[in-house]
């Protein structure tokens, strides 16, 4: 026994924290301010993953250089290595994450097949109707701005009103359930942060999220979260 003076529980989680200890650090290429950067990290400290951040800057080509190019052939943050393992895409980086490290740290996939059907069911919600106009909009109205470009409101104009019918469904699936995948805290809800964060913060346009009683509870509750303000800490330091 390692530790006879503790519980079993005790001592369970203290070999899991002695094992993610002696594992190496998950090296994360990108920048803490990007969202897709940020779903990852966000995930790795829900984990107790240990990491370390590879800044690489976008905005200064970084993602373009032959060396990245290597890692990420279609010149976007971030690519994750780990253990001999080169990945990117942030939601598969997310998914490989909260499973290697099942073990510890925020049950990120439930607790039964069941729940992980319904979160894996919810990811796929938040990439294939939810991210397209919020990440539309954000890109004109924080994006572009950044880069000297023009905004054009009429594809924010649009982009909204598409986010706005998505978001009728999740009124009603949150005014039943307190989170996505039922009245857990999981991937799902952790992977809308991001951009949801830059729509309502940053370019302060986020009336479709908080004009709704139950998604501006949910939202409310998943962004102050420790860690998504570690993520927004680490931002700041940029
Ligand atoms: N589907 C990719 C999208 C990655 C992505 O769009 N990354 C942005 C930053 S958030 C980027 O690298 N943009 C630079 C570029 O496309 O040139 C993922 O989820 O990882």
């Amino acid at each position: 026994m390692l530790y006879p003076f503790l519980s079993s529980t005790q001592a369970r989680q203290s070999r899991i924290d002695l094992l993610s200890s002696m594992m190496a650090p998950l090296k994360i290429y990108g920048l803490a301010m990007s969202t897709c950067t940020g779903r990852v990290l966000a995930t790795a400290l829900e984990k107790g993953a240990t990491f370390e951040l590879q800044p690489v800057d976008p905005f200064s080509g970084g993602c373009k250089k032959p060396e990245y190019l290597a890692l990420q052939p279609f010149g976007q943050i971030p690519v994750l290595q780990d253990e001999g393992l080169t990945m990117f895409e942030s939601r598969a980086i997310a998914r490989y994450i909260a499973s290697k490290y099942e073990a510890q740290g925020t049950p990120l996939y439930g607790r039964s097949l069941q729940e992980r059907a319904k979160v894996e069911q919810w990811l796929e919600v938040e990439s294939q109707n939810y991210n397209p106009p919020i990440a539309a909009a954000v890109c004109e109205l924080v994006v572009k701005p950044m880069k000297g470009a023009p905004t054009y409101m009429q594809i924010v104009n649009e982009s909204l009103a598409k986010l706005e019918k998505v978001l009728d469904i999740y009124e009603d699936h949150l005014s039943k359930n307190e989170y996505l995948a039922g009245n857990f805290f999981s991937l799902a809800d952790l992977s809308h942060i991001p951009f949801t964060h830059y729509l309502v913060n940053v370019a302060k346009k986020g009336e479709a999220i908080t004009s709704r009683k139950h998604v501006n509870a949910w939202w409310l509750k998943i962004s102050s979260r420790p860690s998504w303000q570690k993520v927004l800490e680490l931002a700041s330091k940029k």
